[in-house]
């Protein structure tokens, strides 16, 4: 066991590349005494895509968390010194588009930069070449200047960070080769070297892309794909002579041009030139030769000229003055790709005591580094991690095909526009409900989410859309969208819909001592008969929302729990006590939800069971049975009407879909599809976890206090509440409608208070209410804006959109429709 004091415990780090360097001096800043940092190459470069990454620092995309990370890098490096230098240099960042979709994309992400608070400016084309008097201004149509990005001095951090740590007590240890991870008992024990044993409480793999082979020593899956990628240096040029200071090499903002897949850096009187344009070329990490036996570098493979050239012809194209010059240096230069572009963060749940933190750009290096630091000293992170978390791949995405298909292609879509909605094409499909046949046969547009095919809208409803008066879209908003949405959201509140429900993630706790350990975990009294089914929600041990579940009390100790993510389910598995048996049953079974007015007509003729109110109240479950298929039923419903959800086994799933379709002809029965669902959903009011909340904000905060028992007894993050309530927040999510009701907005908008140039807060989710007639947007605001009535507005590319708190939730708050 690790001593009582986390700081107290012996760390033992792999890897001394950014991410590792960052590691150690955050956790000796948190007062860590004994930290070790192993690398098998020479100090301070030891030949990982550290030692020659050209440390270019773009802060914003659409994850708020990523962005963060960023700017956390960039404050940080900012104020470290090596040779009398600081090791991050300010020349800005400069995006051009070269493409009008592009150009509206730019629109987007400045959107973005100011939500995630990062200083952003569009410029003409003309101020972009006083930025960067190279540019063929004839090309562009404009850029992004962000003036708070630029060049982050990666070994020099390195060195700055070694440097502090080692004052503090931490051991860097240069060529020592990792070669084996010592467990006993489900915790790890120490790290195996060439050049002895060293005992350890935790091990962190910061070893990059070496990270799967580390974690195959520790039997441990590491999602990511080694890739190359291709990085050449001009000769000197003219037009660069005498322009940058050698110690500084730049002062030109760092260019991207993404149109072409190119970013470009000035190395004093040459210009880099970075490309993913070139077909992707996965590494084996094991074939990777020693640093002593590399020509270079490990991480550096020979240049491979030809598929540099179409690149180099655009570099031309973009800036004219390299026409004049030639490719003098290059290299394929190896690093991380995971399935969905984001790190692997997190202690394993397998082998406790062995953490990741792996596939990090030095752009995240620092921030990464600090919340893992933070994470490991307090038992959580202090910010949202969901979505680099360890733990969020499915089984289905862990195969070794799956992480090669999809690595590839985050590689082939790097610098792509992305539309948030927008899917990767392969491998699909992957996962498919039982019902996928008749979703077919119906003409469901999928999108995927978790590798589920999940229908968005049936071409089957086109008919009824026909006629419905609904506003232009913008080429964004009109992207993954179809009136039929519409046509089926208002035949849910008119009549009843069919929703497949399946890939709503289903666990199942068992044993005796289910109901105290659920007790201790979540927040809401789940002391109730079996039959109750209760709302409750998964604190951290400072009171920031985990997730949010239902409970279902199937049996005295049998509970059925609808779940978010993959951590619910690994948090769950860590915390369950000897007896008590957590399973993910989500393969293997299935869930229709049967919403609208008419489910009680269409449901009460299949069972024998009684389905009135009286009979079957509301967030009641029984088992029953539809037809011939046995099913678990819940009374609630996420898009606000009268119905359930129907729960059974994956082999009677179609049974179940071709008995509750024939028994709706009469009624009208559609099948409905999530973009419905998300509208309606917001209609009434529910959070969405992950987007909406966090665990960066409490259950009073995000307007779910109402789940909240502290009077039920102990459960994880009570203590931290403790004092708070509705009335003690400083900020709130807010429920916002667009004032004008042609208007649209996607998410993730920055929000001003009236006559402010800087926003006050950002949209988590945002949706047309078909039945309400107006776009929906929910956004977290300081609670002295979050009055209804409030008149706020947002950007929308670069669109001022006025919008007014509102009153939530928006339909139905007397819950007539619900409960009847
Ligand atoms: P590394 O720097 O690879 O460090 C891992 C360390 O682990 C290595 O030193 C290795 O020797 C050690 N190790 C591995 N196995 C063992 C073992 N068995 N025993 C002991 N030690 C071991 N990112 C940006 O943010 N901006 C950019 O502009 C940028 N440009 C790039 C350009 C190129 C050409 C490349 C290749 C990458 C670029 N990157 C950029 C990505 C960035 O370089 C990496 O993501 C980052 O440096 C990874 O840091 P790390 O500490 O995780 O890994
Ligand atoms: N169905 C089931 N489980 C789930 C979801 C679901 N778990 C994850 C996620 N979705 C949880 N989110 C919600 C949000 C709101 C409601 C249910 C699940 C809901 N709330 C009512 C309300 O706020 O008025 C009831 C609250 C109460 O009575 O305590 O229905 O879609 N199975």
């Amino acid at each position: 066991m690790p001593p009582a004091s986390p700081t107290d415990a012996r760390v033992v780090v792999i890897g001394a590349g950014i991410v590792g360097c960052s590691l150690a001096d955050e956790l000796t800043a948190r007062g860590w005494r004994d930290v070790t940092v192993l690398d098998q190459g020479p100090l301070p470069a030891p030949g990982g895509s550290t030692s020659h990454a050209p440390g270019l620092v773009f802060q914003t995309g659409p994850s708020k968390t990523m962005t963060e990370f960023a700017t956390y890098t960039v404050e940080k490096f900012h104020s470290l010194e090596a040779d009398g230098l600081s090791c991050f240099n300010p020349v800005g960042g400069l995006e051009i588009a070269t493409t009008e979709e592009r150009w509206a994309d730019l629109h987007r992400k400045a959107g973005l930069a100011a939500s995630w608070g990062v200083r952003a400016e569009l410029l003409t084309p003309r101020r972009c070449t006083d930025l960067w008097p190279m540019l063929d201004e004839g090309r562009i149509l404009g850029g992004l200047h962000t003036p708070d990005d630029g060049l982050a001095r990666a070994v020099p951090a390195c060195r700055a960070q070694m440097a502090r740590a080692e004052s503090r007590g931490a051991r860097f240890l240069e060529r020592h080769t990792v070669t084996g991870i010592e467990r006993d008992g489900g915790r790890v024990t120490g790290v195996v070297t060439d050049r002895g044993t060293f005992p350890a409480d935790h091990v962190v793999s910061a070893a990059g892309f070496w990270g799967p082979v580390i974690g195959a020593m520790a039997g441990v899956d590491v999602p990511l794909l080694p890739l190359a990628h291709q990085y050449a240096t001009t000769e000197p040029l003219p037009a660069l002579d005498g322009v940058n200071d050698p110690r500084t090499e730049a002062s030109r903002p760092i260019l991207r041009f993404q149109d072409r897949d190119l970013y470009f850096r000035e190395h004093t009187d040459r210009i880099g030139i970075g490309s993913y344009a070139h077909r992707p070329m996965p590494v084996d990490p094991y074939a990777v030769p020693a640093f002593d036996d590399a020509p270079v570098m490990p991480s550096s493979l020979p240049f491979t000229e030809e598929d540099f050239a179409p690149s180099w012809q655009d570099s031309i194209g973009l800036l004219p003055a390299l026409g004049a010059s030639r490719v003098a240096d290059g290299f394929n230069g190896v690093f991380s790709f995971t399935p969905d572009g984001m790190p692997v963060l997190g202690e394993s749940r397998e082998l406790r005591g062995f953490w990741l933190a792996e596939a990090v750009w030095v752009t995240a290096s620092a921030g990464v580094a600090r919340a893992v630091a933070a994470w490991m000293t307090d038992g959580r992170p202090d910010t949202d991690l969901h979505e680099c978390d360890l733990h969020r791949f499915e089984d289905a995405q862990r195969s070794p095909a799956y992480i090669e298909d999809r690595g590839a292609q985050n590689f082939v879509e790097v610098y792509d526009v992305i539309h948030p909605l927008q899917p990767m094409e392969a491998p699909r499909p992957l996962r498919v409900s039982p019902f996928y046949a008749r979703q077919q046969e119906l003409g469901a547009f999928f999108l995927e989410g978790g590798g589920w095919e999940r229908p968005h809208w049936y071409e089957a409803n086109a008919p009824l859309a026909e006629g419905l008066q609904l506003p232009e879209r913008d080429a964004w908003s009109a992207r993954y969208w179809s009136p039929i949405a519409a046509a089926e959201a208002r035949a849910t509140r008119e009549k009843v819909a069919l929703y497949d429900m399946t890939p709503l993630r289903r666990l199942e706790v068992t044993g005796p001592g289910s109901l105290g350990f659920l007790q201790a975990m979540t927040t809401n009294q789940l002391n109730k008969k079996p039959g109750a089914v209760t709302y409750t929600l998964l604190l951290d041990e400072g009171g920031g929302i985990r997730s949010d579940l239902t409970v279902a009390r199937l049996a005295p100790d049998h509970f059925q729990i609808g779940a978010n993510s993959g951590a619910d389910l690994d948090r769950l598995l860590r915390h369950a006590p000897d007896g008590v048996q957590v399973r993910d049953i989500t393969p293997g079974t299935c869930c229709i939800g049967v919403w609208g007015p008419l489910a009680r007509e269409l449901v009460q003729p299949l069972t024998r069971d009684d389905f009135s109110h009286q009979g079957f109240g509301y967030f009641k479950a029984r088992r029953t049975h539809i037809g011939h298929v046995p099913v678990t039923a819940m009374r609630l419903s996420y898009v606000g009407e009268l119905g359930w959800e129907l729960y059974t086994t994956a082999d009677l799933g179609l049974r179940l879909w071709d008995t509750l379709w024939e028994a709706g002809r009469p009624h009208g029965v559609i099948a409905a599809g999530r973009s419905a669902f998300n509208s309606l959903r917001l209609e009434k009011g529910y959070r969405s976890w992950g987007h909406d909340m966090t665990c960066e904000h409490t259950p009073y905060e995000a307007g779910v206090g109402f789940a909240v028992r502290p009077a039920k007894g102990d459960f994880t993050g009570r203590a931290a509440l403790e004092g708070h309530s509705e009335r003690t927040v400083t900020r709130k999510l807010t429920c916002l409608t667009l004032d004008d009701p042609a208007a649209v907005v996607l998410g993730k908008e920055p929000v001003y208070a009236q006559g402010a140039d800087a926003p006050s807060g950002y949209v988590t989710s945002a949706a047309y209410g078909y039945t309400l007639g107006r776009c929906i947007a929910y956004a977290w605001l300081p609670a002295a804006l979050a009055v209804p009535g409030t008149a706020v507005h947002l950007a929308y590319f670069g669109e001022k959109i006025p919008a007014t708190v509102a009153e939530e939730p928006l339909f139905d708050p007397q819950m007539t429709r619900i409960r009847r």
